[in-house]
């Protein structure tokens, strides 16, 4: 490195991005990838996660007054409460310094969260790498930022909302620049050696219950599969995980590219097990060999989003799925030993009996076919962004209205007014008596409370639920947002 480099990192500027405190330790991969666009010889970026940092107030104090700007990555929900917590402790510490909210809950709201505080300089739309580089740009040249594509700002005469930008290609960005994070940590915590990487974004479909089709307008960006492959083995070179986690919405989207990335895994050697999400349509689509390739290279667990038992919900969510698919997959990854997670939703609005019915079969009917087939259950929540979201609404459900009650919205706790007590009761009974019966917990006591368990979900049978005392107050920890 010659001199004048060395003397050129030593002025960088830092730009500080914070990942808030959830649930679970996903690498943050939003930072990671607005952070890996900048270049790397003018600023210095410094991820600060909620979830890992003993004190992150300390950590921004010893670098806030070389920053050039603060950005945060929020989503909807209780997270929104720590971004604004550390946003307003920035603000307070270095009044001049901008402050940059991007993700999916900007991208829903763009002008309420500056709205409703004064912390907030700057709010980010859709997809963050582009509109980032160009921002901190203009940031650093002291540049106004009306030209800036996808972002809303205060401006001198109040909150100013800038065209958006369109989603743009991703496979012509840099890889992602993973030594921003210290990836042991997050082995540490998720207790594996588990990468987390995502290959695309958006998503073609429409479903009516998700923010994607507004967020990203039904368009989708992947990367190709043989650069994928390369970023992985680069990455396993020099990380030495034994599993990847893709985050992508829908990663089987075109079935040629994961034939070619399956191969390129194999070709490459990489000895890998990976997971990912898939919808059940495009496992129908993928041929036996592609499930084969798939499977030998190392795929070891599916997200299928099911939703519903009912093929009538079905078509009104517009899933534009089949149940028929979703068997279909279940018998393919039964016979591939692959293991899924089937999620499902109870409690959409107005729902029927009967189709609350037709989804507890579903239920009962894929727990029984493998062990290694989970089905958790949520109860519905109007999140954002969707277009049943809008519609009850509309009929005059009452959302959120300001930022801090958005960081009261969490996905635990009060579904609205859809689930009533008796069908939440026979949910949480059920729920618990499904993951006794159909878990992978092992020894003498629980093969006998699994008997029991099956016994109680195949026959709707919940009254006096003495394993459900005792399990409460013996093994079971409440799980906090
Ligand atoms: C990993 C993940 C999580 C992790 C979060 C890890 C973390 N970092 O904190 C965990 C498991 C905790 C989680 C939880 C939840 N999640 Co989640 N999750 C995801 C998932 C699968 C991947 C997110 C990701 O890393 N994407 C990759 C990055 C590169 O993309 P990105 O986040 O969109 O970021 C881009 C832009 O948004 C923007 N951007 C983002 N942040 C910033 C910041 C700045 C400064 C800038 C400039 C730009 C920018 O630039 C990025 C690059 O283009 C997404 C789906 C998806 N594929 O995105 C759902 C998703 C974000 N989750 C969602 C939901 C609903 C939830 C839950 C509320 C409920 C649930 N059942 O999962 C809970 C809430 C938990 C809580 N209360 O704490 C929704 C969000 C909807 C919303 N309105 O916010 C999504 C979109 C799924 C969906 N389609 O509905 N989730
Ligand atoms: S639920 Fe999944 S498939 Fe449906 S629109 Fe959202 S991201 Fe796409």
């Amino acid at each position: 490195m010659s001199v004048d480099l060395i003397l050129s990192m030593k002025l960088r500027k830092k730009v500080i991005l914070y990942n808030p405190k959830a649930v679970f330790f996903d690498m943050p991969l939003a930072l990671l990838a607005v952070g890996s666009v900048l270049d790397e010889q003018r600023y210095e970026v410094i991820i600060l996660d909620g979830r890992l940092e003993e004190n992150v107030e300390d950590k921004l104090i010893e670098n806030l007054d070389q920053a050039l700007c603060f950005g945060v990555t929020v989503i909807t929900g209780a997270p929104i409460k720590d971004a604004l917590h550390i946003s307003k402790f920035v603000k307070k510490h270095s009044q001049d310094l901008p402050i940059i909210w991007g993700g999916w809950h900007t991208s829903l709201f763009p002008l309420q969260p500056m709205h409703d505080n004064d912390c907030i300089d700057i709010t980010v739309q859709g997809q963050g790498e582009y509109t980032f580089k160009e921002l901190v740009h203009y940031l650093d040249a002291g540049l106004p930022l009306e030209e800036v594509q996808g972002i809303s700002y205060r401006g001198e005469a109040g909150l100013v909302q800038n065209a958006g930008r369109p989603l743009q290609p991703i496979d012509d960005l840099e890889k992602v620049n993973y030594d921003l994070i210290d990836v042991e940590q997050y082995f540490r915590k998720k207790g594996r050696r588990q990468f987390d990487y995502i290959s695309s974004i958006g998503c073609y479909f429409r479903c009516s219950f998700c923010a994607d089709p507004f967020v990203y307008d039904r368009k989708f960006y992947a990367i190709d599969a043989i650069k994928m492959v390369e970023h992985l083995a680069y990455y396993k070179e020099r990380y030495h995980f034994d599993d990847v986690n893709f985050q992508d919405e829908t990663f089987f989207t075109y079935k040629n590219r994961i034939s070619d990335f399956a191969k390129g895994l194999i070709d490459r050697k990489l000895d890998i097990t990976w997971a990912a999400t898939m919808r059940a349509d495009q496992g129908e689509r993928l041929t036996d060999p592609v499930w084969q390739l798939c499977k030998i290279s190392g795929l070891r667990r599916l997200l299928i989003g099911v939703e519903s038992g009912s093929q009538e919900m079905l078509d009104w969510m517009q899933k534009d799925i089949k149940l028929s698919q979703v068997f279909y997959c279940a018998d393919k990854c039964e016979a591939l030993g692959i293991a899924v997670i089937f999620p499902f939703i109870v409690g959409f609005p107005d729902e029927s009996r009967d189709s609350v019915e037709a989804t507890v079969a579903v239920i009962k009917e894929l727990n029984s076919r493998s062990e290694h087939f989970d089905t958790p259950i949520f109860y519905f929540k109007p999140y954002p962004g969707s277009a049943i979201t809008r519609q009850v609404q509309a009929n005059g459900y009452r959302l959120p209205e300001t930022t801090d009650e958005w960081g009261d919205f969490d996905y635990i706790g009060s579904s609205g007014p859809w689930v009533d007590d008796e069908k939440e009761r026979f949910f949480e009974a059920f729920k618990f008596y499904l993951k006794l019966g159909f878990g992978r917990r092992q020894g003498v006591l629980f093969s006998l409370l699994r008997k029991l368990g099956q016994w109680r979900v195949m026959k709707n049978q919940f009254k006096l639920p003495i394993e459900k005392f005792l399990a409460d107050r013996l093994w079971i920890k409440k799980q906090l947002s």
